[in-house]
């Protein structure tokens, strides 16, 4: 099944959303297939970010991401990555809808609160590098309940 990797960042840690945001995503019916609370090096974060590399905010971007630990997550279920960018709203927080995530407790830009990976080819990528070692294997006994 489809997976996308979810990020909690340093200020969703330090402001104490962690259990909020992996809430909207259990609720909905996603399964969590990894976790770790994790702080990153400045090489690890501009590797992750290396698409954004030349924009005039990527130094900016880096710093937010290495000031403290994040959460590091893989969610997994159908339209994963498409409903997973839907539950955290549009990049800017001025323009997210109210009860998106970031619509609900962001409000600007470089303190969005949460990352989710934008393609199934990205979150391929994304899991590869945040989750190098050998993933949990679990199923939800409740599969059936969520899914016909
Ligand atoms: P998203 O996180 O919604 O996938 P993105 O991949 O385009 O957005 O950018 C990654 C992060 O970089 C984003 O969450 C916040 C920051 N960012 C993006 N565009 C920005 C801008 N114009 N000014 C400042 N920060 C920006
Ligand atoms: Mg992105």
């Amino acid at each position: 099944m489809e997976q996308t990797f979810i990020m909690i960042k340093p200020d969703g840690v330090q402001r104490g959303l962690v259990g909020e945001i992996i809430g909207r995503f259990e609720k909905k019916g996603f399964y969590l297939k990894g976790l770790k609370l994790i702080t990153v090096d400045r090489s690890f974060a501009e590797k992750h970010y290396a698409d954004l590399s030349a924009k005039p905010f990527f130094n900016g971007l880096v710093e937010y991401i290495i000031s403290g630990p994040v959460v590091a997550m893989i969610w997994e279920g159908k339209n994963v990555v498409t409903t997973g960018r839907k539950i955290i709203g549009a990049t800017n927080p001025a323009e997210s809808a109210p009860g998106t995530i970031r619509g609900d407790f962001a409000i600007d830009i470089g303190r969005n609160v949460i990352h989710g990976s934008d393609s199934v080819e990205s979150g391929r990528k994304e899991i590869a590098l945040w989750f190098p070692e050998s993933p949990v294997n679990w199923q939800s006994s409740v599969h059936p309940w969520i899914y016909e």
